[in-house]
């Protein structure tokens, strides 16, 4: 996979160069390419911003820059394999979701170009103008504002990086993984345990030393289930009741939970609440993309 990053902060990008996602690069499996916006200014001052249309505070990115340089990275795709064309991936607390099921998603595309806004965002005529050209994907990795995207191209560029081919040691960890498409696509991960059996009077719970496969897949399990129910019970209401076998209903009746025709249902409204008291719709889940 190639991917472009084009920010004023390539040194913000450094990251990219270290651990999972920069041995990757080392192995051939990524190629990752920073540019700084700035190079395609042409005033002294290498402006990148100016003062909002309408008026308000902040400023908001010039179009003519991130036009230049969208023109410049995708510029050797050749015009009769448009296939070849990139995903340009713009990060803002304004896009869809970016979630598991997404990184999983970008991990399939060959080639993705992020565009890191700053300050108020990038006038919009450079996002509408790039859709004419080339799949764009506006993504949110949370509910909460960054000063910019390059943080967000870090969590995404990592989220994705790790299910391409060959990056992981060992291609099951994926599979496991809290949201994995499949048996986990709703559930949290379980806690995990290494040596030493006993730390500061404290055993590791005796199935995970039993040597029953089976018996200490259940338990993991059922601690996900736990664990979701604690901390993420909006996940649960969307688990598909005919996914579940005998023993999950069980574990998940023992929480307080139920099947009401084809949903999972808390048994009573009061139970729905994280321990805190927090309201599970805080983490309210979004529609798909
Ligand atoms: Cl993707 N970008 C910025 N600037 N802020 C965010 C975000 C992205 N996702 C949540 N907040």
């Amino acid at each position: 996979m190639r991917i472009d990053v084009i920010t004023i902060f390539p040194e913000y990008l450094a990251p990219l160069g270290v651990s999972l996602i920069g041995k990757a690069a080392d192995r051939g499996l990524l190629e990752v390419r920073t540019h700084d916006l700035r190079s395609w200014t042409h005033d002294v001052h290498r402006t990148v911003d100016d003062t909002p249309y309408g008026g308000g505070p902040g400023m908001v990115m010039k179009p003519e820059p991130w036009g230049e340089a969208l023109d410049a990275v995708i510029a050797d795709v050749a015009p009769e394999s448009p296939e070849l064309l990139p995903t340009l991936v713009v990060p803002t607390p304004s896009g869809r979701p970016f979630t598991q099921a997404k990184a999983a998603q970008l991990a399939e595309s060959p080639w993705l170009i992020f565009a890191c806004g700053r300050y108020e965002g990038i006038d919009r005529r450079v996002i509408d103008a790039a859709v004419e050209r080339m799949p764009v994907e506006e993504l949110s990795i949370g509910d909460y504002v960054l000063a910019g995207g390059e943080v967000a191209v870090l969590v995404m560029v990592e989220a994705i990086g790790r299910l391409l081919p060959g990056v992981l040691g060992n291609a099951e960890s994926v599979r496991d993984d809290s949201f994995a498409a499949g048996a986990m696509e709703s559930l949290l991960e379980g806690p995990a345990y290494t040596k030493p059996a006993e730390w500061r009077g404290r055993a590791v719970p005796e199935i995970l030393t039993s040597g029953n496969h089976g018996a200490i897949a259940r338990w993991r399990r059922d601690q996900a289930f736990a664990r979701t129910a604690a901390h993420r019970p909006e996940l649960l209401a969307r688990l598909d009741p005919a996914a579940l076998d005998k023993k999950d209903r069980i574990a998940l009746a023992a929480l307080g939970w139920h099947i009401e025709g084809d949903r999972l249902v808390p048994d009573r409204a009061a139970e729905d609440k994280a321990p805190d008291g927090r309201a599970p719709d805080d983490f309210a889940d979004q529609p798909p993309a």
